[in-house]
């Protein structure tokens, strides 16, 4: 089969002598080169393993005559070609992945028979896929929305997915609702736009119709939902799962990601320019960190807990629009997660990988979560559509690595059906093939069950406000500050009034100063009489710090980008030193110049840029420098693109430092100097910056 792939090795004939280029050029001067491939360079071939001569040229009945249709080779590379998409996710459409592996750290047999949670350091393979959820494959990375977590565990037991998002809770609560939520949120369907964006009328149209997603609104808003990067993000399976031991006994879990590299977001002015300046930031970010060894990592966290709590907790633990405050259920440490290797071709991995919440292991099992019921239908169903039939667990990245015997056979693209007469069991055969194994083997927890069938919502889910209203009072100010900044951003974009008064009508009962906060900014007349909730009252619950990002934050600037705009002239040891502060704690530098070749230093020294200025927007990095020499910031006055680097900078709350040459550009840039701006020169100024630049942001700039 790896034969039959086509190589991607430049063949012989592209990387000809002039004198073949040159005939490339002209068709009908005998394309047909006879070279002999370069030694070690892999001989083209079509996909049926025939050699190919030209791979310039159509086969043609003279020079300028009519193309043939009996070129077997066109025929075959221009139907490959015009067959190669598939239908994209209906949703997480745009996603990255890399290989990596679990390994516990905390053995729980107690709890799980799961064959990868038995035993302190046993490591499994795993590939993770991050998404966003409403853009299609080429939108930008960082829309406002929700992102997409899933964790595919080659066990030995068989694949397990976890398939998660970055916030834990979700929109609805019955899977009836999610074709309606999506179709809301995606592009309207008469005029194809907007894309990978919420802000607009069919998504608030439906949302104020829906108290229930009124929490995961709340974080939607939130800078949750704009993560600076996908390795400062954490990670949740959102609904109550089961923990079966090997005596059968279960508990009740809720699995948890948590970011090595600590909780970090962006701030919507620069997500909107990062979306302009470097669509794929997100998915350069885990490229990169992974070429330089600085392997993304989270640990997996669990709460767990049993019937009792179950059923003295204030919410229903099967409804998915609410949490369990880590407060009153600790999540316990039980094992980490590294990603250390990227895909060798994006399509073949990333795009092809086929999560199913149905794929769980002996030792974990559902919980009756109605939403989850629903996924354990739609992702199997999605798959099939999407890779084209049953047997896409025979494509390498979805394939189990553990042994597998069934007796599933034929359809689309099987890959290896099994050998032998027997196909079916039981059967008197000697060779009979495999056996179910009532004692290993998958078992579901023998719950009791009983009802009448009706198209029902349990009461015990009828709170929708509680917890939207305790996550917003967990916020630091600035973070509800910018929370009613993105609902006043995105109830602008709704062109109906009605609908964004109906969307207002709903805060009251999150939080009053909110509520007017978001009234003002639309330039209501008053906050609207607020909607009659579905349960009273609303329970005052209190303030959870582990749900704001800037109580998580890593205090230091590990992992972290600083661009450095310089100038000619400067000096070497203050640039030199600069750089080997970042690296020491563990950050990057990107070095942004004028021109892309570089500047020359001092001393004489050629730096070349890793970026010219126009295309490295401040956004870009976590901190900036500005090494000018008093001509060089002159020029940099000038020029448009250096004041903006500047001043969004100093917008962002960045902390910025700088020569004290650099004054005619930050006076050109409009910048008045404070606290978070610093001076470099010796040494020990860099080193002081950079621990200053852990904090991440000068907020209090912002405060004021
Ligand atoms: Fe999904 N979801 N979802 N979802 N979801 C899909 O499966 C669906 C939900 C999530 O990187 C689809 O392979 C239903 C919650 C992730 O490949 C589809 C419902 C959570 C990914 C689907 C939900 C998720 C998907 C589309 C409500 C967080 C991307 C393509 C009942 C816990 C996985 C595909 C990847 C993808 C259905 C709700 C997470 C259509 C019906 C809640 C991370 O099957």
């Amino acid at each position: 089969m790896d034969q039959a792939i086509p190589s991607n090795t430049p063949s012989a004939d592209t990387q000809s002598t002039d004198e073949t280029v040159e005939r490339d050029r002209h068709p009908g001067t005998g394309g047909e080169t006879q070279q002999r491939p370069e030694k070690g360079a892999e001989r083209l071939t079509t996909a049926q393993g025939i050699p190919v001569s030209d791979n310039q040229n159509t086969l043609k009945a003279g020079p300028r005559g009519p193309s043939l249709l009996e070129d077997f080779h066109f025929r075959e590379k221009i139907f490959h070609f015009d067959h190669e998409r598939i239908p994209e996710r209906v949703v997480h459409a745009r996603g990255y992945g890399a290989h990596g592996y679990f390994e516990t750290t905390d053995a729980i047999p107690d709890l799980t028979a799961a064959h990868l949670f038995q035993e302190k350091g046993r490591r499994v393979p795993v590939f993770a896929r991050f998404s966003t959820v409403a853009g299609n494959m080429g939108s930008p990375d960082l829309a406002r929305d929700v992102r997409g977590f899933a964790v595919k565990f080659y066990t030995e037991d068989g694949n397990w997915d976890l398939v998660g998002n970055n916030i834990p809770v979700f929109f609805i609560q019955d899977a009836m609702k999610f074709p309606d939520l999506i179709h809301a949120a995606k592009q309207e369907p008469d005029r194809g736009f907007p894309q990978a964006q919420t802000a607009h009328d069919n998504f608030w149209d439906f949302i104020s119709l829906m108290p229930e997603a009124m929490h995961m609104v709340m974080w939607t808003m939130s800078d949750r939902a704009i993560p600076r990067s996908l390795r400062t993000m954490e990670g949740f399976g959102v609904h109550t799962f089961r923990f079966v031991n090997a005596d059968g006994k279960g508990h009740f879990v809720k699995f948890h990601w948590k970011p090595k590299a600590g909780l970090q977001s962006v701030l919507w002015d620069e997500a909107v320019k990062i979306n302009g300046a470097d669509p794929d930031f997100h998915r350069r970010d885990i490229w990169n960190a992974i070429e330089m060894g600085d392997f993304p990592e989270w640990e997996l966290g669990v709460q767990v807990f049993d019937d009792d709590f179950a059923d003295s907790f204030e919410f229903d633990i099967l409804d998915a629009t609410k949490l369990i405050p880590e407060e009153q259920v600790p999540v316990r440490i039980i094992g980490r997660m590294v990603l250390d290797r990227r895909v060798d071709n994006f399509f073949a991995e990333t795009e092809q990988v086929a999560f199913c919440t149905q794929n769980i292991v002996p030792g974990i099992d559902f919980t009756n979560d109605p939403l989850l019921q629903g996924r354990n239908f739609s992702y199997l169903d999605t798959q099939t559509k999407r890779l084209g039939g049953p047997n896409f667990t025979h494509i390498p990245i979805n394939a189990p690595r553990c042994p597998m015997h069934h007796f599933q056979q034929d359809g689309h693209m099987a890959m290896h059906n099994p050998k032998g007469r027997a196909n079916y069991e039981p059967n008197g055969w000697a060779q009979g093939g495999p056996r179910a194994d009532p004692k290993a083997g998958f078992r579901s927890f023998p719950e009791e069950v009983e009802g009448e069938k009706r198209k029902v919502r349990s009461e015990t889910f009828a709170d929708h406000y509680s917890q939207a209203r305790q996550f917003y009072i967990s916020q630091t100010a600035v973070e509800q500050d910018h929370m009613a900044d993105a609902l006043v951003f995105e109830l602008s974009k709704v062109v109906v009034p009605e609908i964004r008064e109906r969307m207002v009508a709903h805060l009251p009962h999150i939080d009053a100063d909110l509520a007017r906060k978001v009234a003002d900014g639309l330039g209501l007349d008053g906050v609207p009489k607020a909607h009659e909730p579905a349960r009273q009252p609303i329970t005052d619950l209190p303030a959870s710090d582990a749900l704001s990002i800037l109580k998580n934050g890593p205090d230091n600037f590990a992992g972290r980008k600083m661009g450095i705009l310089v100038t000619d002239g400067i000096d070497d040891a203050a640039l030199d030193g600069l750089k080997d502060a970042v690296t020491e704690a563990g950050g990057i530098v990107e070095i942004v110049a004028q021109k892309v070749g570089g500047v020359v230093t001092a001393g004489g020294k050629r730096v070349p840029a890793d970026q010219k200025i126009d295309g490295a927007p401040s956004v870009l990095y976590d901190a900036v420098a500005i090494l000018a020499t008093a001509d060089g910031a002159k020029a940099l006055a000038e020029l448009h693109p250096a004041r903006t680097f500047l001043a969004d900078a100093f917008a962002h709350a960045k902390f910025i430092g700088h020569t004290q040459e650099a004054e005619p550009l930050i006076k050109a840039a409009g910048v008045k100097p404070d606290d978070g701006m610093m001076a470099l020169g010796a040494a020990k100024d860099a080193k002081a910056f950079v621990k200053a630049c852990g904090a991440l942001r000068f907020w209090t700039r912002m405060e004021k």
